[in-house]
């Protein structure tokens, strides 16, 4: 499954994700036998592959005539795919989908190769060893596509608010002409059953771009947390009177803005009330499936959240389809954590940042979940080279997409020199764990700092708080580890910010227990996981899992004071 709703009716689609690939190891150390694996799937989850670091190839083939677009929705760390023993695409970047179009391929059975690898390089800047498991593989869905000679690449609709019974939606329709001919076409856009139909341009190879102001969509309701009205938006390629290729996506007609020390949605203040996540389980790596994604998402429900934090990367669209559908909202962010100024300064750093800020704000416009676009996760705020990536990043973002606001999540306390780049200043702390302070002192000095710092009148957020407990470690003494002082750590944390009139909200540092990259074991990692989360890996609810339900349960999902239920 790729993603929860049909995309096309009109392109003929296959996906080749949802079967057994040929899998051959290729790196030196192991014997190359070839097994059956289905994709996707981790490397790290096949047996006697649990440590695999290098190069693999994944194999399979397909039936197609003519112009075929293939997507991948994730491939770790790089990928090189070949269709026929011919090199046509290549890709850096584990959590960000690419694509490639072959032509004029002959009628039959293709060959389709895909060599990844999981290694650590220079060439790779986003990726090192770090304090999650950075898996290998093809890790999410594969898509197989014909096409004709144009194709519509990508819908972006910005709803822009109600008036007069209507939403209005700003709207942009990109088509690409894949031959080295010019055609020509038209495009007919449903949003919510209101059509409107573009006049007919010349499409020259490459791009063709339409930009519709101020559509006028009656009748649909507002997707909010308490109510995720979804619609359906479909565009039609339309070429000669007849209907060539479509492009169908879904629409929440939703707002967000910032005014003063709030982030609103549809106007109304919202109070954060979040779990970072990875996309980690033990037996599926970062590739879970629907289901178990869905789960997750129900545990958080159950706990009251209302938000996800994508730590530390772009997550997977069946994880976005689902929070549209359950009106949870997301803080989306690109792929960087802890990165320092030496790091930040390899030549490959900023522009690999850059086209994952890219590939996510074009794939995953659309989602009315994602509120706000994250980047570089506690990297050198304080150094010169650290601010020139933030500011091109924001700069970046912005471009892209004007309808969000953009933040970034520091913990470098009394030496941050960004505060004054983002909309929202977002700040990780620990209080009773790492440092021995009360959150009410920690969160407080950390407010006043920014304020003074750059961040004056910006709403404060607070992107990671919590403490690490071992399931079923429980102890009288509430010693280190013990789900006990987890518990207790979590109840101060949470009751002191609750009463932070100021902080717009909390995202607890973690929702589930993480595998770390093994060097990490030494650094307060026992199991070679990290234990902040609520739930352990297996998402067995722990002590602190029914204290944040209690604290969270309370809490209004709103600032000006109703519930979501009302
Ligand atoms: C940081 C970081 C997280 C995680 C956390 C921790 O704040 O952003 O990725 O490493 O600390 O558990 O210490």
């Amino acid at each position: 499954m790729i993603r929860l709703f049909e995309t096309h009716k009109i392109r003929k689609t296959e996906e080749l994700s949802g079967k057994m690939w040929d899998f051959t190891p290729l790196a030196p150390e192991q014997p190359q036998e070839t097994q059956k694996v289905l994709v996707p799937g981790c490397v790290e989850t096949y047996p006697g592959f649990g440590n695999y670091r290098g190069w693999c190839a994944y194999e399979t083939a397909f039936e197609a005539e003519g112009n075929v677009r293939l997507e991948f929705k994730g491939v770790s760390h790089y990928a090189k795919v070949y269709v026929d023993e011919e090199l046509v695409a290549e890709h850096y970047g584990s959590y960000t989908p690419f694509d490639v179009v072959c032509r004029n391929l002959s009628a039959g059975t293709h060959a389709l190769k895909v060599l990844t690898d999981n290694d650590f390089r220079d060439e790779y800047a986003l990726d090192m060893p770090n304090d999650y498991m950075s898996y290998g593989g093809i890790s999410r869905g594969v898509a197989l596509e014909n096409i004709g000679e144009a194709y519509i690449k990508y819908v972006h609709a910005t709803p822009l608010g109600e008036t007069d019974g209507a939403w209005l939606a700003d709207v942009e329709i990109v088509c690409e002409n894949v031959t080295g001919n010019a055609c020509e076409g038209s495009i007919r856009l449903n949003i919510a059953d209101t059509v409107v139909e573009t006049e007919t341009k010349t499409l020259l190879p490459g791009e063709t771009v339409w930009e519709l102001k101020g559509v006028r969509v009656p009748g649909v309701k507002a997707w909010s947390m308490e109510s995720p009205a979804l619609y359906q938006m479909e565009a039609v390629l339309v070429q000669d009177g007849k209907e060539t290729d479509d492009w169908i996506d879904r629409i929440g007609f939703r707002t967000v803005r910032v005014e003063g020390k709030r982030v609103l949605l549809n106007g109304r203040p919202i109070r954060i009330k979040g779990f970072c996540r990875h996309e980690d389980h033990p037996q599926y790596g970062c590739a879970l499936p629907a289901q178990a994604i869905a789960y997750d998402l129900q545990l958080i429900k159950d706990m009251g959240g209302n938000s996800v934090r994508t730590t530390h990367y772009p997550n997977d669209e069946l994880f976005l389809d689902l929070c549209d559908e359950m009106g949870i909202l997301v803080w989306e962010e690109n792929h960087a954590r802890g990165f320092g100024s030496e790091q930040m300064a390899n030549p490959y750093f900023e522009p690999q940042c850059e086209q994952v800020i890219r590939e996510m704000i074009t794939c995953h416009y659309n989602h009315p979940s994602i509120y706000i676009w994250g980047i570089l996760n506690e990297c050198a705020s304080e150094s010169e080279v650290g601010r020139k990536c933030y500011q091109a990043q924001y700069e970046l973002i912005r471009s892209l997409d004007t309808s969000r606001p953009c933040s970034s999540a520091s913990c470098k306390f009394n030496k941050d020199i960004c505060q004054d780049l983002p909309d929202v200043c977002s700040w990780n702390m620990y209080p009773y764990w790492y440092e021995e302070k009360t959150a009410t002192q920690m969160a407080g000095e950390t407010m006043r700092w920014a304020e003074e710092h750059g961040g004056s009148g910006k709403p404060f957020l607070i992107t990671e708080i919590g403490a690490g407990g071992i399931y079923a470690f429980r102890d009288q003494a509430h010693d280190v580890w013990s789900e006990d002082l987890q518990a207790e750590i979590l109840r101060k944390q949470l009751t002191e910010v609750a009463e932070l009139e100021d902080c717009m909200g909390l995202y607890i540092w973690q929702f589930c227990d993480v595998r770390v990259s093994r060097t990490w074991w030494a650094i307060r990692r026992p199991k070679s996981r990290n234990n902040k989360g609520v739930v352990d890996e297996y998402r067995r609810p722990k002590m602190a899992y029914h204290v944040v339900k209690e604290i969270f349960g309370k809490l209004p999902d709103y600032w000006d004071g109703e519930t979501a239920e009302s």
